[in-house]
């Protein structure tokens, strides 16, 4: 990456929690559009370990899932000829700059978020400040980098539009600093919802493995969650308001597929949902297994890993350090030649 930000290309950024193996939910909505934008846009992808320390994680744990994730990112086609991705607590200008960012964002702004709603239900004993401050580091995440994208699930929708607001209320207060970014959410299965519980998204955390397909689930665990997954009492596959497990599995087929819903209506007209289950078992299975392949040669290479994410690490800092020195001296700080 070129410290000069090229006027045709934009620049793209967006992170991963490492909360543990990620789901079909990540990938259709988020992952698996990273690797195609990398043709036109400059990328930067991060794993996002700060974000993750916000609820309870073994430290060992923690660890592990990061490396693991970085590798499932390359994995999922993250080329390192074209972009960046290293890891967030690597790089401390994400966090110095939501520092200053939470000066400029307001309490009542956080206090309806819902994903921090959410987890402070889940997590009742544990309603710590990271969980609150969480969309102001987001924030810090994508502005340290001027980014004008960031491709993301349905979820994050909320949080994008706080880091928006943030930019654009800075900006008013000290002159023209952000580029104010905008959401990039995938046209089909920016939502893919729970295999049991059709009706909550799928998410990494989920307690019931059934609930969720993992993206290194061998074949047979993907047919048997596709089988055992919550549907109707009717028996036509169709996508209609009411048939939450259908509509659900519809998506994942098309997104999986490339074909359109109404292709996949007329594919499985007549068949009942045990051939159409089974169908999307095989579709997601066959279209996730060179993930798999790739990652397991990835994970072996620690060596290999650790080179990528010091040399990406390296790069983001520098090019990061130019848009936080910027603005230290516009909110007053005294230049320091110390960075
Ligand atoms: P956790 O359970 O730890 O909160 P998560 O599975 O919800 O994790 P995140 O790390 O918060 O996942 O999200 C990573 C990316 O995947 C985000 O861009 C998010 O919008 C997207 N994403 C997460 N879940 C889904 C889903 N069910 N459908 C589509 N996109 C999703
Ligand atoms: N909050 C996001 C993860 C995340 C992110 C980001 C996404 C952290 N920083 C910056 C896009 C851009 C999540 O929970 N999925």
């Amino acid at each position: 990456m070129s410290e000069q930000k090229p006027a045709e290309k934009k620049l793209i950024f967006s992170g991963i929690q490492p909360t543990g193996t990620f789901t079909l939910g990540n990938y259709i909505g988020a992952i698996r559009n990273w690797a195609p934008l990398q043709k036109e846009y400059r990328c930067v992808y991060c794993v996002v370990d700060e974000h993750a320390i916000t609820v309870r994680i073994d430290p060992a744990k923690l660890r592990q899932k990061t490396l693991e994730a970085y590798a499932q990112l390359l994995a999922c086609g993250i080329d390192l000829e074209k972009s960046l991705l290293f890891i967030q607590s690597h790089v401390p200008t994400h966090a110095q700059l939501s520092w200053v960012l939470n000066c400029s964002t307001q309490f009542g702004e956080l206090s309806r978020m819902t994903q921090f709603k959410d987890k402070s239900q889940k997590h009742p004993d544990d309603v710590n400040a990271g969980l609150f401050d969480y969309p102001v580091l987001m924030a810090a995440d994508i502005l340290v980098y001027n980014a004008d994208l960031v491709p993301v699930g349905e979820d994050q929708r909320q949080h994008l539009e706080l880091a928006r607001v943030i930019a654009r209320r800075f900006n008013g207060r000290y002159g023209d600093t952000f580029t104010v970014p905008e959401a990039y959410i995938a046209p089909v299965g920016a939502k893919v919802m729970s295999l049991q519980e059709p009706t909550k998204k799928m998410s990494k955390s989920d307690e019931n493995p059934n609930a969720v397909i993992l993206i290194l689930d061998d074949k047979d665990t993907i047919i048997r969650k596709c089988k055992r997954a919550v549907t109707d009492s009717e028996s036509e596959v169709v996508f209609r308001e009411g048939k939450d497990g259908i509509n659900n599995l519809l998506t994942i087929y098309s997104a999986v597929t490339g074909k359109t819903i109404p292709e996949a209506e007329k594919e499985f007209d007549g068949q009942g949902y045990g051939t159409f289950k089974l169908a999307v078992g095989e579709a997601v299975a066959d279209h996730l297994a060179p993930v798999r392949e790739a990652y397991t040669r990835l994970i072996s290479d620690k060596g290999y890993l650790k080179e990528c994410y010091t040399r990406c690490g390296a790069e983001a800092l520098r090019y990061s350090m130019r848009v936080l020195n910027k603005v230290y001296r516009k909110v007053g700080f005294v230049q320091s030649e110390l960075h």
